[in-house]
């Protein structure tokens, strides 16, 4: 980065700042990754100086020779690597092309249905302060006690309902989705069946997690997540939603512009076209296997810690651990395993009593530390730290006689956080873990 570190110290120190602190944390919010040095290279590329609005051979201004290829072979790499026969890969992020889909198939006050954010599902699935829900009507299916979706409770709120889009998706769920079951019900009530694949897209493409294409009218992606791509999403009509709406593809492509978007990033479609030749690989599917084999060892002994996992266990990239019996908020539990250099987040667990910002649960995934290479070994490993951390930081609580109510101010957490001598020792070993297995360049 010579030409950045002569014309911007500030900038390109923060990079260096910030590429430091990746390589000496275990990077564990399951919708984060490390994409390969060959994405990064896409993306810093010249193609983010060209405007292109419209589509290959459609477009508004000139000098489309090259972008029109690129986009082009893209969208085949995409419909390839999926398995359908419509794709666009001009949508910005995942929020972004979850509005394109409502937008190319909903009038204004339409219904929608997803997963609430309460039961892990996203904000754009519906949720009250989002647009998904202010610009249509969004009715919201939860999980069960047991943090499972109950398909019975999808069935009876989709018939009273009536949704012209059911959304299969979730953000903090550990098990397999029933694509099968999902698309009965759709078709009960003659609405379309959107999934959203964001989290397991790379799952899906290395084969060790069912695919919606046949079940499905559309999918969208991000493509950043397990696919270990750029920030970015792709916007995916299958045979089955063609053969329901023959206009499909182009009311998605309408949506993106003149709808929602201006002019492609053509950087980031580059990088697209990078992450899917890499998915491509038998190299791949391996990963693809190794991130849920960690994941489930990681379950496995955090269970042997009695850290309680909702729905008790885990079928994908990701666990979901409900803290109540460990008299901890999520957010100590997850500040101090930042402490250490364990980043993972916070999270709501399925009829959460307590609200959002002081949720009694923590949410981890696998496909960032399996990037770099760690398996069951270092799970086993993983799983004593969290648990030592907790311990230690649940002994401090209590020795400070913290209530409850005081741990919700950041202040007390990071006392409790300073005083809490023992992630010292702890820090040192993840960062010996770290060094071991440094952050990938290529795939
Ligand atoms: N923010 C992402 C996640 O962490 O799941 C979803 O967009």
């Amino acid at each position: 980065m010579k030409h950045l570190k002569k014309t911007d110290l500030e900038i390109y120190k923060l990079i260096q700042e910030e590429e430091k602190r990746q390589q000496n944390t275990l990077q564990m919010i399951p919708s984060e990754n490390t994409a390969s040095k060959a994405v990064e290279e896409a993306m810093g590329s010249v193609f983010g100086n060209k405007y292109g609005e419209g589509y290959p051979e459609k477009r508004y201004y000139q000098g489309n020779k090259v972008i029109d290829k690129l986009e082009s072979m893209v969208i085949e790499r995409a419909k390839k690597v999926y398995g359908v026969p419509a794709a666009n890969v001009q949508a910005l992020s995942g929020s972004p092309a979850n509005f394109a889909v409502y937008t190319a198939l909903l009038s204004p006050g339409d219904t929608l249905m997803g997963l609430s954010l309460a039961s892990g599902g996203h904000l754009t699935h519906g949720a009250a302060f989002n647009a998904s829900s202010r610009y249509f009507r969004a009715v919201n299916y939860d999980t069960d006690k047991n943090g499972m979706i109950d398909y019975e409770e999808v069935r009876k709120i989709a018939k009273k309902e009536k949704p012209k889009i059911i959304i299969a998706s979730t953000t903090a769920y550990a098990r397999i989705l029933d694509w099968k079951k999902f698309a009965e019900i759709a078709e009960e009530v003659g609405a379309y069946l959107m999934a959203d694949i964001s989290h397991i897209s790379g799952l899906i493409v290395g084969e060790v997690y069912p695919s919606p294409v046949d079940y499905a009218h559309v999918i969208t992606t991000t493509t950043h997540k397990s696919l270990r791509g750029p920030r970015a999403a792709l916007i995916l009509s299958t045979e089955k939603g063609l053969k329901k709406d023959p206009d499909l593809a182009k009311k998605i492509d309408k949506a993106i512009i003149p709808g929602i978007q201006g002019g492609p990033h053509f950087n980031n479609i580059a990088a697209i076209g990078v992450a899917l030749k890499e998915a491509s690989t038998a190299k791949y599917k391996k990963y693809a296997q190794q991130v849920i084999a960690n994941a489930k060892t990681l379950a496995q002994e955090l269970q042997k810690y009695d850290f309680k996992l909702v729905t008790g266990g885990t079928d994908s990239h990701l666990l979901l651990v409900d803290l109540r019996n460990k008299g901890l908020m999520g957010n100590t539990v997850a500040e101090a395993l930042d402490a250490v250099g364990i980043v993972l987040n916070r999270n709501g667990v399925p009829q959460d009593p307590n609200p959002p910002f002081f949720p009694s649960g923590i949410r981890m995934g696998t496909p960032g530390i399996t990037s770099r290479k760690l398996e069951e070994k270092e799970m086993k490993l993983i799983a004593k730290w969290i648990d030592e951390v907790t311990k230690a930081v649940a002994e401090t609580k209590e020795l400070l006689k913290v209530t409850a109510e005081e741990e919700k101010k950041k202040s007390v957490r990071k006392n409790i956080i300073e005083k809490t001598k023992k992630l010292k020792a702890i820090k040192k070993e993840v960062l010996a873990l770290c060094k071991k297995f440094p952050l990938p360049t290529e795939y």
